[in-house]
């Protein structure tokens, strides 16, 4: 299968006539092959959603959402076949893919119902016979980064506020999952979506990745991804002045206290440990346990992590897939052996997968660490793969005070049956989510998604909070006094 680019309702390869292989990570086989756009595709792209965007914002927001309805349904329709792409391109297990589409599903009703609101506010003038109100303006073409490991849901999170607030879209998804992107253009499409509303430019970070931030005509950039490359694009945007939404990692926490039902806590930290085999930017990867129950922790995780099942995604049964590529598998083998030299005992896992069953693939085994220290690098840094550290505390202070000393704020959790213990870390974690007796994954995309110091820049995706991202607050002021008010100078 050929993956094109999508502009202005066609699809194209790219003028470069580049194409690079789509690389299923369950058995390294090649699935099909993408288009390598440049800069050009990009003006192209641009140039059709500034068009598109000018007669989209005049649509009517119900009339724009009602596309999103169709989306919605097609997405309904298509969720198996969809869903089995996904673990394809991706690698993570059915039941996961199906849930991420049903994110996306969610996400375009949501979003539609959204386009009889966009509320806005009326507030009394402090002038007689005069009305003020604020509403919600669309802001132009915007611009989409988006990472692999959420390659539809993301998409969704941050697309459908943008179209339905009546701005138009250019999209970079992440090389190593085109055909999602492909999925979602050609489901627009079936739906009704004026040509150039929506455009997808496939392509390398540095070169189409750049050329969407630094185009002059592209008003907002909404990323999600590495913390290295978030920090470039905002000093790229912050010398434009333009408004840039950053969601990136995580090193999130599971608090596990002495009265917690440890039975629940271990279910928890088993899926949001590795889940996704960890590539997730909510993944638990550390545990903080208080010391009374810390051994029981242990022996119970180990036990259940024995009956987790490692394999191709696609098999029913299979718990924990592949990882995404080679590079990925050496990094977090990488992680482990730093691990390991600084001291944490493994307690299980730390190696790459072998054997038939694993041929050409790229499978961490599900690894847990014991001893570890607040300081070392395996409780600080983002590892993106199937491994979680265990550290050992005294008391809830020690753990929300270690909870929040690492530099990332996404999603926090706590085990507990303590109602004080519960909303004291509601209050005190500094972390965008916060989960009581639940794991660190699966928000709910009508809240806000986001989080605190390096996972972002104080905007969120998700929930109403997303569609600040994507519009203009306009301030408006009718007087119909029929004489000359001044504010501040008539009272
Ligand atoms: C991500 O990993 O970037 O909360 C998103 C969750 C999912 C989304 C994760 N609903 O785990």
């Amino acid at each position: 299968m050929k993956v094109l680019n999508y502009i202005d309702g066609r699809w194209m390869p790219s003028i470069s006539e580049q194409f690079v292989p789509i690389i299923n990570p369950a058995n390294g086989e090649s699935i099909g092959e993408v288009t390598v756009s440049n800069v050009q595709d990009v003006e192209q792209a641009v140039l059709a959603a500034k068009r598109a965007q000018k007669t989209w914002a005049f649509v009517p927001a119900p009339k724009r959402a009602e596309v999103l309805y169709k989306v919605g349904m097609l997405l309904q329709e298509r969720k198996e076949q969809i869903a089995r792409l996904l673990t394809m391109e991706m690698g993570k297990v059915i039941e996961e893919a199906r849930g991420e589409v049903q994110e996306g599903i969610d996400m375009a009703f949501y979003m539609a119902g959204e386009g009889r609101r966009l509320f806005g506010d009326t507030t009394p003038s402090e002038l007689p016979n005069k009305f003020a109100m604020s509403v919600r303006a669309p802001i132009g073409v915007v611009g989409l980064i988006t990472p692999w490991n959420f390659p539809i849901a993301i998409a969704t999170w941050k697309s459908f506020p943008a179209i339905v607030a009546g701005n138009a879209v250019v999209w970079k998804p992440a090389l190593e999952t085109p055909m999602m992107a492909q999925q979602l253009a050609q489901i627009f499409e079936q739906a009704g979506l004026p040509n150039g509303v929506f455009n997808v430019v496939h392509g390398r970070g540095s070169i189409v990745g750049e050329a969407v931030v630094k185009h002059p005509n592209v008003k907002v950039i909404s990323f999600t991804g590495s913390n290295e490359v978030g920090k470039r694009i905002a000093e790229t945007c912050g010398r434009q002045l333009k408004k840039v939404s950053l969601e990136m990692g995580g090193k999130n926490a599971i608090i596990v206290m002495d009265d917690a039902d440890i039975s629940l806590a271990v279910e928890a930290i088993i899926w949001s440990a590795f889940g996704t085999s960890g590539q997730r930017c909510t993944a638990c990867s550390r545990i903080i346990v208080h010391e009374r129950v810390k051994q029981q922790l242990e022996e119970r995780l180990l036990a259940a992590m024995n009956t987790l099942t490692v394999g191709n995604g696609l098999e029913e049964g299979v718990k924990v897939g592949p990882v995404i590529n080679q590079e990925a598998l050496q990094k977090i083998h990488h992680y482990v052996q730093i691990g390991k030299n600084e001291g944490a005992t493994l307690l299980a896992g730390g190696y790459i997968m072998q054997g038939d069953q694993y041929k050409g693939g790229f499978y961490y085994a599900p690894t847990l660490f014991t001893n570890v220290t607040p300081t070392m690098t395996i409780a600080r840094e983002e590892i993106f793969g199937p491994v979680a550290s265990i550290i050992c505390v005294r008391s809830l202070e020690e753990a929300i005070e270690i909870n929040n000393s690492v530099d990332y704020g996404l999603s926090s959790a706590i085990f507990t049956r303590d109602i004080h213990r519960a909303f004291t870390a509601m209050r005190d974690f500094d972390t965008g989510i916060v989960y009581v007796n639940a794991g660190t994954t699966g928000a709910e995309i009508h809240l806000p998604f986001g989080g605190t110091k390096g996972t972002g820049n104080g905007h969120r995706d998700s929930g109403v909070a997303a569609l600040d991202v994507f519009t203009e607050w306009k301030s408006i002021y009718v007087d119909y006094s029929g004489k000359l008010q001044r504010a501040q100078i008539d009272v």
